[in-house]
């Protein structure tokens, strides 16, 4: 493998090459003004509050310096959502525009259909090379790419395995930088520098087991991170389905797995053997020399109640932002490597996540609720001389629009099948009259599955949401400007018995326009 270095040693060599030859294009390049490079960095439970950009309680203290530089340069969308919120989901719906119920992929298990329409190949008919690195996580195998190289389901921290067109293997170091490598290495030596590009790089990271790479192990050691107000949410204003879940920090969460307080009689267990197992001896060594003395400190201080509920939302913050370090410096690598070989200039940059993520809100790690921190996701854009620096967009964006936008932005024709929306014209700082005022979301794993979130559909507007858990026969009601943090459902009070019904008939609009069968559950 080139060192990084090397990579844009030969990269501007290549570039002042190509100026030389052409002067007045950079054909070498791919991507034109109308016809650009599209970058598309995915990772895997990032939540919006741990992009510094946002503005969390998190901000300070655990910065995302280059994912804040997307932003900064280019657009944050300060209302972000997705349709379904868990993984494969998440990324059908990207892949395809279209919601789970016609895209045919809807709990994690479920097998993508490959042979449907997606936006990597119509722009690959169009003439784009495609490229795909990292997770995947949909089953079958990737479609609409020249190039791909993915992990197996949820993939390994360390030294992961990857499959390829051509065969399976291990690839020593840490998933993080390898998926970043991959992608670096194709950009540089595997494409087809006439085309335009798409070229998605979806980080495993900072999926639970959230194991911190090499570089970070000891980062944020001396550091509180701010709890939540809600840490030790009782759940008393809501109903059935907040209470029974089972993702809590103090009840869910593992000290040895989650939490890399092994004991010794987990060794060689499953998860062993996928996480801490697969390092090797000097891997191994270093993750020792980090974790012993903070394990004996806290086997030392023999705590209990919610001191240990304290205790491990530390650990997990700490743990999960370390993850997130190592994918923004290689969100910077990707920028820089962009810039010097003057990519930049003709290619769109997006950062988002699969979903969000709960840091201790509600007491929750996890996802799936139609909640607010597992409703978002985080999206920010970059594209020079079209997008303006510092720009945001308030308008309700969902994953669903992302398909349909990459089309626009190359020029393609958009499918009528599909369901979301070009964010192009919002990107550019329009503001169109007709844009949605309401959101569809429906989470179709139940209880009994992991973490025991039961099945609900729902509707969101910029001030209200409604949700209904169907296999309860439950209906909650928020008020998102008075109860931003969704403490207390409303759905019992006369003063808001209007709205309810307003939002009961947008819901079944909405069930309607986007062609949800009947019995879909
Ligand atoms: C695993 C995790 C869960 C997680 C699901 C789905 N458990 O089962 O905590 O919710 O994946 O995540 S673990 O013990 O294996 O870490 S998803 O991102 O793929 O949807
Ligand atoms: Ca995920």
């Amino acid at each position: 493998m080139i060192s990084r270095r090397d990579f844009l040693k030969r990269a501007g060599a290549a570039a002042t090459l190509a100026a030389a030859c052409t002067p007045g294009r950079t054909s070498w390049a791919g991507g034109t003004a109308s016809r650009p490079n599209i970058l598309w960095i995915y990772s895997d439970d990032h939540a919006e509050n741990a992009v510094s950009a946002y503005g969390s309680r998190l901000a300070e203290v655990a910065p995302t310096p280059n994912i804040d530089r997307i932003a900064h340069e280019g657009v944050l969308f300060r209302n972000s959502f997705v349709t379904n919120s868990i993984c494969g989901p998440c990324r059908a719906v990207v892949l395809t525009g279209l919601h789970s119920h016609l895209n045919g992929f809807r709990q994690n298990g479920d097998r993508f259909d490959g042979d449907q329409q997606t936006f990597p190949k119509l722009l690959r008919e169009a003439g784009y090379q495609t490229a795909l690195f990292g997770k995947w996580h949909l089953g079958t195998e990737p479609t609409g790419f020249d190039a791909w190289e993915v992990l197996p389901g949820q993939g390994h921290y360390y030294n992961p395995e990857f499959i390829t067109p051509s065969g399976r293997g291990p690839v020593e170091g840490y998933v993080t930088d390898i998926t970043t490598d991959k992608a670096l290495n194709w950009l540089e030596q595997g494409r087809d520098a006439e085309k335009p590009f798409m070229l998605m790089v979806q980080h495993k990271a900072p999926h639970r087991e959230w194991e911190p790479g090499p570089d970070h192990l000891t980062l944020f050691d001396d550091v509180k991170i701010p709890e939540p107000d809600n840490l030790f949410d009782d759940y008393s204003g809501r109903g059935t389905a907040a209470r029974e879940q089972d993702m809590t920090i103090g009840e869910t969460m593992r000290l040895g797995p989650d939490l890399k307080v092994w004991d010794e009689s987990e060794k060689e267990t499953p998860v062993w053997n996928r996480t801490y197992g697969r390092m090797n001896d000097e891997q191994r060594a270093a993750w020792d020399a980090a974790y012993d003395p903070k394990n004996a400190a806290f086997h030392e201080a023999g705590l209990d109640g919610d001191d240990l509920v304290r205790w491990k939302y530390q650990r997990y913050l700490k743990d999960y932002l370390r993850c997130i370090r190592s994918i923004d410096d290689n969100v910077g690598r990707l920028l820089d490597y962009l810039e010097a070989t003057g990519l930049d200039k003709n290619t769109v940059v997006f950062y988002s996540s699969d979903q969000s993520f709960y840091l201790g809100e509600h007491g929750w790690f996890d996802k799936r609720f139609i909640y607010e921190e597992s409703l978002r996701t985080p999206l920010v854009a970059r594209w020079p001389g079209v997008i303006a620096p510092g720009s945001q967009v308030e308008e309700l964006a969902q994953n669903l629009d992302c398909a349909q936008t990459f089309l626009d932005i190359a020029g393609v024709s958009q499918p009528d099948t599909m369901q979301g929306r070009s964010l192009l014209p919002l990107m550019r700082g329009e503001r169109p009259d007709d844009w949605r005022e309401s959101i569809y979301y429906h989470y179709y794993e139940g209880e009994g599955r992991v973490h025991n979130v039961y099945k609900h559909y729902g509707v969101r507007t910029d001030r209200y949401k409604l949700v209904y858990f169907y296999t309860l026969d439950e209906w909650e009601f928020y008020d998102l400007k008075k109860d931003p943090n969704e403490m207390q459902s409303v759905y019992d009070e006369p003063a808001y018995a209007s709205q309810i019904e307003t939002l009961k008939t947008e819901l079944a609009r909405l069930r309607a326009h986007y062609r949800v069968p009947e019995d879909d559950a």
